[in-house]
């Protein structure tokens, strides 16, 4: 099985998140995808490809123009503010919430960050665009290998990309790559394909962008909302909307929940992918239901994600795997690649 890697992804390294009013260190670090990088070298899994540069149309598949052009000049708009900035992430810190309005594009820098996010835990730093496009392009080009025949393909992308929407950042994400990955095997003309988003946190990004489209089957399994991130979304009754009814599974699981009953989960959500017939998988693949992640609260084992991989691959279709989530740094190098292990036979 193909990786497809850049290390432009290191170009994105936010210093702080805001967390209980104190800005934290970020848990979303670079040495993230270079501890997966370094395990699939070890283990000999594969071909380590740079991605394809795909041109800026690739993007407005799912992004609407004014938030792409709005991530790619904010570094420059936020240093002419103050040339301090430089040296300091940009943050948001206000939001238009119900009864105000999204349809005005104001001048202000601030005013456009919070209209575009939806949290103070994202910093958009010097090299988040080129980082953001680059794990873009690999996981395009992850896509791009299921076209041309892999069986299986993995997108080692950062920053990760589930919490994206079509027009704005969070949850550390800025590009939904998965979303991308998705509709580049749509377009190449697969007629329906299935996303499957195992990261402990909700995949909201990917499910506004599918919600209203019977083509794109989207299923997680996630931290309950009501306790865990993004809390807004993922909820049991979000089946869909108009055309796209009966096209959207969300599984939300109590914190504590461990390997046996995460697998269970697992099964109703392969088989209800098997009904809606999909050509393709794409799974979003965070490793953040581990044991040992600093900010959520499944139990799975590292052993466990082997199982996980089988599992994935015994499902039969041609599958795109991105990577997303899991902050346990020292671990999340072994437990993504038992995941890709079962894909690289
Ligand atoms: C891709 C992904 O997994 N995004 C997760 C974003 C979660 N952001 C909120 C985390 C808040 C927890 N902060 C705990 C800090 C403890 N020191
Ligand atoms: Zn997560």
């Amino acid at each position: 099985m193909k990786t497809f890697f850049n290390h432009l992804h290191a170009q994105h390294q936010g210093q702080f998140e805001m967390f209980r009013g104190a800005l934290v260190p970020c848990h979303e670090v670079p040495a993230r995808a270079d501890h997966v990088l370094a395990e699939l070298q070890r283990r000999k899994l594969g071909e380590i490809c740079a991605p394809q540069a795909f041109d800026a149309h690739a993007l407005t598949t799912i992004h609407s123009e004014r938030y792409l052009a709005f991530l790619e000049n904010a570094w420059s708009e936020w240093v002419a503010l103050d040339p301090d900035n430089a040296n300091r992430d940009a943050l948001p810190s206000v939001w238009p919430t119900r009864t105000f309005r999204g349809d005005v594009l104001p001048d202000n820098f601030a005013a456009r960050m919070g209209l575009f996010s939806f949290d103070a835990g994202s910093p958009l730093t010097s090299g988040t665009w080129v980082a953001a496009r680059a794990g873009a392009d690999c996981a395009l080009s992850a896509a791009q290998a299921l076209v041309e025949g892999d069986k299986a393909a993995f997108a080692l992308s950062r920053p990760p990309g589930h919490h994206a929407g079509a027009d704005f950042f969070g949850g550390y994400c800025f590009l939904n790559n998965a979303a991308l990955a998705a509709q580049h095997l749509r377009a190449a003309g697969m007629a329906r394909v299935a996303v499957l988003d195992v990261d402990y946190h909700h995949g909201n990004g990917t499910q506004a962008i599918f919600y209203d489209r019977p083509d794109v089957f989207f299923a997680s399994l996630h931290g309950d909302p009501r306790t865990e991130y993004p809390f807004f979304l993922g909820y049991a009754d979000e089946t869909g909307a108009g055309a796209g009814e009966g096209a959207n599974l969300n599984l939300p699981l109590p914190r504590g929940t461990d390997y046996g009953h995460w697998s269970d989960a697992l099964e109703v959500a392969l088989a209800a992918i098997a009904r809606f017939g999909a050509e393709a998988l794409v799974v979003s693949l965070g490793v953040d239901t581990f044991a040992g992640d600093p900010i959520s609260g499944f139990t799975l084992q590292s052993d466990d994600y082997l199982r996980m991989g089988e599992r994935l691959q015994q499902a039969g279709l041609p599958t795109v795997l991105v990577f997303e989530g899991g902050y346990a740094v020292a671990d999340v190098g072994i437990n993504a690649v038992n995941v890709l292990q079962a894909f690289s036979r």
